[in-house]
């Protein structure tokens, strides 16, 4: 008997649904894409449609792990946590909490013990020396977007479906299926825009299929994006172009800003034509929608904080910000208590090189500095969940031997790789199909508001999930017992009794707790989110509840994205603070880069398809083909460095040995290299034969955004140098 489960694919941020059929022994044998889900719409990619082999990979982990010296030792799961316990404790009664690291890596985005368990394990552990991924990634987008708009997680998105223009920058949705912008079948939307008449244009130093398949592609030098946004508000000020249609504070201070980025004095920098500057600004303004959206380019580079402000204030002044086909907040359904402390960041520092605070953690570019240097809060104990910062985080192999380095360190992951080999004690998660889905993070950035929950589609048989294994670690951190989950509803509901117009308010919090249905803790937690949220049973205006999802598997559309600015803002003025001073402060940094020289050659990232940062390169049919770890390279820098089939390429932090891959659609004096490949060791036999080397070798951790503390991986300095070999490809 086989039998047919829908479940939405965790793999992206696209959220597919997908249909998968599994024979009597729960194996896969088919996958596609959900033709009922009222959002993907059968939309699937080469990644979902591999799900099963991903999910039956023979080289994942099924029990724990201890290692003894070189020795691994599979053990029963008492004795794994056991073993973390005693761990955990010498350390921490010798050196304090502060001796605890923790880095959370980028599946905790993708499934639910990550988003319901990771702050209470955080907290639990008591110590300030938290990273993640995030200051590899889209910190810069939080700190523009706390200080813009008073909350992190204000986050407008480009209004896909109804835009009449759109302006990407630094995104390659064509690969990445889309970021910060939750939109399954991203290309299709895309299409969709250019078929209604719509416009797209987009920024990258690279010609990529995203821009294969815009009106106009516009070639950007790396790292430089700031420039090239600020001479477009140069451009709508100067004049006199912008409609701001909401109430804003420091619309002069900006002015003032903006007047040292005039298009021709920007130009020089970032290599876009100062008519091309003008141009854009003059078509945004024109536009009757549009919408500009920036990602993954702008965001991990020098003055990441300051493109991301800058795409907003550019939807800000173009009076596209909060309206139908401008950049809107989406309406999530588990949306409750969004909080009313103002966003600030760097309310403390890190402790070695006095790096900000930003979202209560600290820079991932500094976790090396932390574990290596001695004295009152070094860290000894380090916890991964879900990352593999070895091959991630920038200068990789410093964190390598770091690691090699520590006291103890426990890694919750599937797999024995680059990172969690330093681990003494691996704890693994089960397969994607035991677990239950539900996309807390990713619904806050969707172009149509939508939910739908996926249970579990295969029983556990015997080992912990993902939330249990995180509850049991905060158990032992936290030194108490009980039921973390009891504790969890029991403050969220007290909150919810207590909160004035809560639809609950003034309600006995047993009879709703007896109320909440739910097969296990996090179905139950929820239940409750979905009841107190926007469209809930108790609170909203619909009747939203866990009940309703399980009978509705292929998820629900909750229509298109409405204005909310008003809900969403949080800012101490309550207006939306155009300049504020910490990014006026940081303006003064951008203005000194404009004199300088730019470096001969940088190097910058990019994705295949196939590949989600470090860990899909275990499964043979993702692999190999088109997705494959070459240096990108135009072909007159080819000539001019004489080099042939590979090179060396040398930063101030490594050097590399990497196959070429002449390419014009890449401009000169820029090199791509994918980031995510470098593999090391024998357990991921797949991974092993498809090896390529570690972008992350050559990028810097020194060089940070100075406001976020985020990692900059574009616009790296390199030089490049013939190796005399002479390879075939
Ligand atoms: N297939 C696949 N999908 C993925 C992932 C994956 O690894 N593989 N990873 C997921 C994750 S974690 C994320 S965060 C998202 C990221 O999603 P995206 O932001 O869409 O990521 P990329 O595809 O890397 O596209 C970034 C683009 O920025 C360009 N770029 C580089 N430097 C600059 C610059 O200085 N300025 C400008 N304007 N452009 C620049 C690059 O050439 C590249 O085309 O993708 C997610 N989806
Ligand atoms: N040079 C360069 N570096 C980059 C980037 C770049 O563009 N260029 N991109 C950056 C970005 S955007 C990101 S998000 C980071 C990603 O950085 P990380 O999150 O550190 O790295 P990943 O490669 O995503 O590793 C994910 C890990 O989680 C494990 N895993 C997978 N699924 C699960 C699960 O369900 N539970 C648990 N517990 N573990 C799981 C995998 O085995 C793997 O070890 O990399 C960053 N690094
Ligand atoms: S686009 Fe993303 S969510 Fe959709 S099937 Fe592919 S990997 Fe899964
Ligand atoms: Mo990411």
């Amino acid at each position: 008997m086989t039998s047919t489960v829908h479940r939405t694919c965790p793999l992206c941020e696209a959220v597919c649904g997908l249909t998968l059929t599994l024979d009597e022994g729960g194996h896969v044998t088919s996958v596609r894409g959900d033709k009922d889900d009222p959002f993907s719409k059968a939309f699937i990619c080469p990644k979902g449609a591999s799900l099963g082999r991903l999910d039956e990979d023979p080289d994942r982990l099924r029990k724990p792990l201890i290692r003894e010296g070189e020795l691994w030792r599979e053990v029963g799961w008492d004795e794994a946590f056991a073993a973390v316990k005693q761990g955990l404790d010498q350390v921490t009664e010798r050196h304090g909490r502060q001796s605890v690291g923790v880095y959370l890596g980028n599946p905790n985005v993708h499934n639910m013990a990550g988003q319901l368990y990771g702050t209470p394990l955080l907290k639990s552990l008591g110590t300030r020396n938290i990273f993640s991924a995030s200051t590899a990634d889209q910190m810069p987008k939080h700190v523009a977007s706390g200080l813009m708009f008073g909350h992190p997680l204000a986050v407008p998105v480009p209004d896909l479906d109804r835009t009449d223009y759109l302006l990407m920058l630094g995104a390659n949705p064509l690969e990445s299926n889309g970021s910060l912008c939750t939109a399954p079948d991203f290309p299709g939307r895309l299409k969709a825009l250019r078929a209604r008449g719509g416009r797209l244009v987009v920024v990258d130093p690279r010609r990529t299929r995203t821009a294969g398949l815009a009106d106009e592609h516009v070639f950007v030098r790396p790292g430089t994006d700031a420039y090239l946004l600020f001479g477009i508000a140069h451009t709508l000020l100067a004049e006199d172009l912008t409609t701001v249609s909401h109430e804003v504070n420091g619309l002069d201070e900006l002015r003032e800003a903006a007047k040292h980025f005039p298009p021709e004095v920007v130009s020089r920098r970032t290599g876009v034509p100062a008519e091309v500057i003008v141009r854009l600004a003059r078509e945004l303004a024109a536009a009757r929608t549009a919408a500009v959206y920036a990602r993954i380019g702008t965001c991990t580079a020098e003055f990441g904080t300051l493109a991301q402000w800058l795409v907003d204030v550019l939807n800000v002044l173009t009076g596209n910000l909060d309206r139908p086909g401008g950049a809107m907040f989406a309406k999530p359904a588990t949306e409750f208590g969004l909080g009313r402390r103002p966003y600030t960041v760097g309310r403390w520092k890190s402790r070695v090189r006095g790096l900000p605070e930003a979202n209560g953690e600290l820079p991932v570019a500094t976790l090396a500095d932390e574990i290596e240097t001695p004295g009152d809060g070094q860290v000894r104990f380090l916890l991964t969940v879900a990352g593999n910062p070895v091959l991630s985080a920038p200068h990789g192999p410093r964190l390598d031997a770091a690691f090699g380095r520590l006291d103890f360190m426990v890694s919750v992951d599937p797999y024995l790789n680059e990172t969690t080999k330093h681990a003494h004690v691996i704890l693994p998660p089960p397969r994607a199909l035991q677990s239950g889905h539900y996309d807390f993070a990713l619904l806050n950035f969707a172009v149509r508001n939508y939910t739908r929950y996926s249970p579990p589609s295969l029983p556990l048989d015997g080992q912990p999930s993902e939330a249990q294994i995180l509850a049991r670690l905060t158990m032992i951190a936290s030194g108490q017992e009980g039921d973390l989950d009891e504790f969890v509803l029991d403050q969220m509901l007290r909150k919810a009794v207590d909160l004035p117009g809560s639809g609950v308010e003034g309600r006995d919090v047993a009879e709703l707790r007896a109320a909440l249905e739910g097969d296990c803790g996090a179905e139950r937690r929820l239940d409750l989110m979905l009841k107190l949220g926007p469209y809930g049973k108790w609170a909203g205006k619909g009747d939203l509840s866990l009940r309703k999802l399980l009978d509705n598997p292929h998820g629900l559309d909750l229509g298109p994205l409405e204005p909310r600015l008003g809900e969403v803002l949080r800012t101490a003025s309550g207006v939306i603070e155009l300049a504020p001073p910490q990014l006026i402060e940081d303006v003064e940094r951008l203005r000194g880069g404009l004199e300088q020289e730019p470096p001969e050659i940088v190097l910058i990232g990019r994705r295949h398809l196939r590949s989600n940062n470090s860990w899909l390169h275990n499964v043979g049919s993702l692999v190999g083909g088109s997705n494959t770890c070459t240096l990108q390279i135009n072909p007159a820098d080819v000539a001019r460095l004489g080099l042939d089939g590979e090179a060396l390429v040398r930063s101030a932090t490594g050097e590399l040995r990497v196959p070429l891959e002449p390419t014009d659609t890449i401009m000169p004096g820029v090199v791509s290299l994918p980031h995510g490949w470098g593999h090391a060791g024998s357990a991921q036999l797949v991974a092993a034969e498809h090896a390529g080397v570690s972008a992350n070798v050559l990028t810097d951790e020194s060089a940070i955004d100075v406001p976020s503390g985020n990692a900059v991986f574009n616009g790296v300095p390199v030089t490049i140098l013939p190796t005399g070999v002479i390879t075939a490809h």
